[in-house]
C-alpha cells in the first residue's frame, strides 16, 4: 500500500512510524509512506496556507489553494483521498479494515480553525475523525490511522501478533489474558484455562468477552 500524508507538521511524524512493526512494514515494501510539507505548493514568499474565515469568527483557515494544488499533484486514479477532521465519520477497525483494501490513499491533515469547506465538498472521498476532542493538528489523527491501518495488510503481522481475535474482531472487547507465572503475589490464574479442555477455554473466553464488553462498552452490543 502507498499512503502520502499531506502536513504543516513533517516533522512531527518523525518517530512513530520509524518503529517496531510499522517499520518493517516499510523496510518490507509492505507500505510506501511519503510524508509531504503543504506549503511546497505555495508560490508567495510567505508560502502562506491560512487566512481570515468570510463572515468574521475566530482563528483562521486552512486556503483551498495549496490544498487543491496538492491534491490534484499527489493523487492517482486509484488514491482514496481521507481527511481528517473533528466533523468526519468516527475511525473504527471496521473502517480501518475497509481503508486496508485501499491500493493508496491520500491523508489531509488539518491546522487552525480546519478547512476551506471547497476542500471537504470537491477534494475528500472520506473524512474521518478520531474521537470527539480537538486537537492542534491532524499529523496524530494521520499517524493513529496508518498504524490501525498498516498492521491489517496482508504481510504485516507474522503469526505471533494476529490480528485475527482481538477486539473488535468479533465487535467484543478482548478475553482477559494471562501468561507465566500461574500464581503472581498470591493472584492465580483461572483454572479453567490451566485445563486444556479447548471447548471449556473457549467457552470461558467468550463468556468473558461479552461481560467484559457489556460492562465497558454497552454500545458495542447494540444493533446497528
Ligand atoms: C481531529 C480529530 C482534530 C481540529 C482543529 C485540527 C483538529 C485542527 N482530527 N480527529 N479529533 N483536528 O481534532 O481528526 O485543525
Amino acid at each position: 500500500m502507498k499512503i502520502d500524508v499531506l502536513t504543516l507538521f513533517p516533522a512531527m511524524f518523525a518517530g512513530p512510524l520509524d518503529e517496531s512493526i510499522i517499520m518493517r512494514a516499510r523496510k518490507a515494501g509492505l507500505l510506501d509512506l511519503k510524508i509531504h510539507q503543504l506549503r511546497d505548493w505555495t508560490h508567495d514568499r510567505h508560502k502562506t496556507v491560512d487566512d481570515r474565515p468570510f463572515g468574521g469568527g475566530p482563528g483562521m483557515l486552512m486556503k483551498p489553494e495549496p490544498l487543491f494544488e496538492a491534491v490534484e499533484s499527489l493523487r492517482r486514479e486509484t488514491t482514496r483521498v481521507v481527511l481528517l477532521s473533528p466533523s468526519g465519520r468516527k475511525f473504527n477497525q471496521a473502517i480501518a479494515r475497509e481503508l486496508a483494501e485501499q491500493k493508496d490513499l491520500l491523508l489531509v491533515t488539518g491546522h487552525y480553525e480546519g478547512f476551506d469547506e471547497r476542500v471537504r465538498e470537491t477534494l475528500a472521498h472520506d473524512e474521518l475523525s478520531i474521537g470527539d476532542y480537538v486537537l492542534t493538528n491532524g499529523a496524530l489523527p494521520a499517524m493513529v490511522v496508518i498504524d490501525a491501518v498498516t498492521r491489517l495488510l496482508p504481510g504485516v503481522l507474522g503469526d505471533d501478533d494476529s490480528s485475527r481475535d482481538e477486539s473488535f474482531s468479533h465487535g467484543l472487547l478482548e478475553y482477559p489474558q494471562y501468561t507465566r507465572p500461574a500464581e503472581f503475589r498470591g493472584l492465580k490464574v483461572p483454572e479453567v484455562l490451566m485445563s486444556g479442555n479447548h471447548a471449556e477455554i473457549e467457552k470461558w473466553r467468550r463468556e468473558q468477552a461479552r461481560q467484559r464488553t457489556q460492562k465497558q462498552r454497552p454500545d458495542l452490543l447494540k444493533p446497528d
